[in-house]
């Protein structure tokens, strides 16, 4: 081998074994928590907001929620009923007045502190974005605290964010990324619940499900590395 080739030959496969050293040393499990849906209560909220506003409209009570986009089901019970629900979480203060679901805010906290551990706070905003972003932050800040801003992803498209779990709401999760590196745990939502089970895909039925057994059976899947 040219003497040249030689040089760089070495260099590549040394600066691959401390990669490979770094990640068996440094490897930290890495939890994205979606927001609407997960630890931020949209759908009660929307219902709350949209019964003040129409209270003579018909509405769709969480128990006869099916699938995921609001705006859908309402558009199929009175087309003009997709856009009034569209108004409402396109208004000013509705993701910031949003109650934090139960157990949601203190299981965050919780993984945030443990060992070898970063949470993130994965969230996708409307595109109509003259407040929820803003309020989005807000939220995160008042209920998870201004060390929480820190750890914020807005993002349209959760394919492309790397991680170790994604904990969800939303049955299926597209985008650039045909192979995203999280595993898509199903957060159970009154639009979500009579879905069938899919053997594929875990499930935390709510924050006193186990949660804490789900992120010890991704460090476990590489145990070298947690
Ligand atoms: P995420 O929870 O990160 O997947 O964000 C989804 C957002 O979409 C969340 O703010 C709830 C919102 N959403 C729910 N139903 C509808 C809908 O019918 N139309 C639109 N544009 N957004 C919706
Ligand atoms: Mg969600």
């Amino acid at each position: 081998m040219p003497l040249q080739l030689a040089r760089v030959a070495r260099r590549i496969c040394s600066s691959a074994s401390v990669r490979s050293l770094s990640a068996h040393t440094n490897r930290r499990l890495r939890v994205l928590v979606d927001m609407d849906g997960v630890i931020a209560d949209f759908e009660g909220g929307f219902l709350k907001k949209y019964r003040q506003r129409y209270p003579h409209e018909p509405y769709i009570s969480l128990e006869e929620r099916r699938g995921f986009w609001v705006s859908t089901q309402y558009g199929e019970l009175r087309s003009d009923l997709c856009e009034k629900a569209i108004g409402i979480w396109e208004s000013k203060n509705f993701f910031i007045e949003l109650d934090p679901l139960p157990g949601g805010v203190e299981a965050v906290k919780e993984m945030s502190r443990m060992e070898n551990t970063d949470v993130f706070i994965c969230t996708s905003p409307i595109k109509h974005y003259t407040y929820c972003p803003y309020e989005k932050f807000a939220w995160v800040e008042k209920h998870l605290g201004p060390d929480f801003l820190e750890q914020i992803i807005l993002t349209r498209d959760k394919t492309v964010v790397t991680g170790d779990v994604l904990i969800d709401d939303k049955p299926d999760i597209h985008g650039a990324e045909p192979n995203p590196a999280w595993e898509h745990v199903l957060f159970t939502s009154c639009h979500n619940k009579h879905l069938p089970a899919d053997p594929a895909q875990r499930r935390l039925l709510s924050w006193e499900d186990d949660w804490r057994g789900l992120l010890q059976s991704k460090r476990q899947r590489d145990p070298q590395e947690h």
